[in-house]
């Protein structure tokens, strides 16, 4: 029986959306991307796939899933559930769901909205977004010292939901250097196999 083809609804530049297409190919499933920029999330045919009006949005066969997270816990339980990428175990379960929370919670609301600001005109308070980025980013270094990935000794969806928003947090302004860990932990993300880079937007020039 041939595999029903996956879709995903997506942007090239949606960090929410490059995290779903890194689990894809981590698992080597093929796929199509339909790209569903603003005016397409406006649209009711997209409304009817997610209310919410966001991407990412999945297809696979008669299933339709909105939210990146859930996406790629529907992905690895679905094609891959003997894998590594979410393991069973209590522990590292529920480590790999706190990343998760952070991913959605401080990375979104501090990286990822300074790059929204930075890049994309959103209108929003810059001054929390830094301030959310460096806590977020301070406690990511503290953890990964002397740790290789997030939630386990190996990769586990919690690198790859954590990876995009904050790799490309200069894009907002938000300066790396200060975060030694972080930074060699997003060369061991980017040195996956599978791994495929979001294209890079221009980091915005710092008032002096
Ligand atoms: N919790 C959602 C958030 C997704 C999200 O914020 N997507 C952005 C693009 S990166 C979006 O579609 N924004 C449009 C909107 O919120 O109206 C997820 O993890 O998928």
């Amino acid at each position: 029986m041939s595999q029903p083809e996956i879709t995903l609804h997506g942007t090239p530049l949606s960090g929410h959306a490059h995290r779903v297409e890194l689990v894809l190919l981590a698992l080597g499933l093929p796929y199509r991307i339909e790209a569903a920029p603003a005016d397409v999330r406006r649209s009711e045919a997209f409304r009817a796939l997610n209310p919410l009006g966001q991407i990412p949005v999945l297809q696979d066969g008669d299933l339709t899933l909105a939210d990146s997270n859930a996406i790629m816990v529907y992905l690895v339980k679905r094609y891959a559930p003997d894998s590594d990428w979410l393991p069973n175990d209590p522990v590292t379960a529920a480590q790999v769901q706190r990343w998760f929370s952070i991913a959605a919670g401080e990375v979104m609301h501090g990286p990822s909205i300074a790059r929204l600001i930075a890049q994309f005109g959103l209108k929003d308070d810059a001054a929390r977004a830094e301030r959310i980025s460096e806590r977020v980013l301070s406690f990511m270094d503290g953890h990964l010292a002397g740790r290789s990935y997030l939630a386990a000794d190996h990769p586990t969806l919690a690198d790859l939901a954590c990876y995009s928003y904050v790799a490309h947090a200069p894009e907002g302004g938000i300066p790396l250097e200060p975060y030694p860990a972080v930074r060699a932990w997003l060369a061991r993300v980017e040195a996956l196999p599978f791994f495929k880079p979001m294209p890079r937007s221009p980091i915005p020039v710092r008032a002096a």
